[in-house]
């Protein structure tokens, strides 16, 4: 049998999220089309015949510029240090930029074992597939290349095959119902933040974080669970955006995260909704804390 720590590692926007959820076939990780979706590592389990993979998704690589930032950015590469292979996804439909090859230099001088994952391949034709194989294979000695798409599900077989040969002997590391490390109240915050991500552009994704004031379970098996939550948004200016035209765009992002709240706990939610502003939040310790960036590991 094999087993090990797997991080997925990449650019922001390159599907890393989209793709821990298909290798862990349930959502545990939000989505967006905006970049800096993620905000902190989460763990997803893949249990195979062959053995376990415990995948480690980490936030999108790229210049920070707030506290919050360089947070992120430092628990995608601290992952690098504990794990036993890194999967580099990157996005085919994109030119290779600078930021590319900085990604790539970083995973190469971390010294561990890097299959690299050409994700997005449903965006391109297939002879422009080659060259972008080329290009790599001369700027790193790569475990393994293979072309995905997260979204469609295609070359992921291959590329767990080619994780798997890659991973050490042992023992499954985790119990076999074990799939994440998120808590619901995590997930619900994160749920949320991902209905504001969807429906908002601009800098609004970036200046907003979710807190959940209080998750009352339910009393009894598939009762009401009461939650309440707070937008935090950087300026007065951007409040009226979430909370929209006579309420229009909180209704919606709360009918949404209701909806999505509901599946995942299997029953009714009151979902309550505040939006509240917090200047430079990404910048403030205690916030950071709350939303699981701080130094100190996260309660709950
Ligand atoms: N067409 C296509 N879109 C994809 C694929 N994989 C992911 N996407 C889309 O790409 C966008 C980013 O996906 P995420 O999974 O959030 O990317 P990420 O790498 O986790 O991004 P960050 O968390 O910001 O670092 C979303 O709109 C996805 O639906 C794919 O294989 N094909
Ligand atoms: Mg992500």
């Amino acid at each position: 049998m094999k087993a090990g720590f797997v991080s997925l590692v990449g650019r922001p926007n390159a599907g890393k999220s989209t793709l821990l959820n298909r290798f862990v076939g349930q959502k545990v990780a939000i989505v967006s089309d905006k970049p800096q979706t993620t905000r902190h590592r989460i763990v997803g389990v893949r249990n195979t015949p062959a053995g376990q993979v415990v995948f480690i998704d980490t936030p999108g690589i790229h210049k920070p510029v707030h506290r919050m930032n360089q947070r992120m950015v430092d628990a995608a590469t601290g992952t690098l240090k504990e794990v036993d292979v890194a999967v580099l996804v990157v996005d085919v439909a994109e030119p290779i930029g600078v930021g590319d090859r900085f990604v790539v230099d970083l995973v190469r001088r971390s010294g561990v074992k890097v299959v690299l994952a050409l994700n997005k391949i449903d965006r391109i034709s297939k002879p422009a597939l080659l060259p972008i194989m080329q290009q790599y294979q001369a700027i790193m000695d790569f475990a393994a290349i293979v072309p995905v798409s997260a979204s469609t599900g295609d070359g992921v077989q291959a590329l767990e095959g080619e994780i798997l040969a890659a991973l050490p002997e042992g023992e499954p590391l985790y119990p076999d119902d074990y799939l994440t490390d998120q808590t619901q109240r995590t997930l619900a915050a994160e749920l949320i933040r991902e209905k504001v991500l969807t429906h908002t552009r601009d800098e609004l994704p970036y200046s907003t974080a979710v807190v959940i004031e209080q998750f009352d379970e339910p009393q009894r098996e598939g009762g009401l669970t009461r939650i309440h939550a707070s937008i935090l948004v950087d300026h007065d200016s951007q409040k009226p955006i979430v909370i929209g035209k006579g309420g229009d765009m909180i209704k919606r992002i709360g009918s949404e995260a209701r909806a999505d709240l509901e599946e995942m706990l299997g029953g009714k939610v009151f979902l309550d909704l505040y939006v509240k502003v917090r200047a430079d939040w990404r910048d403030d310790e205690r916030i950071l804390n709350e939303i699981g960036l701080g130094t100190r590991p996260r309660q709950g």
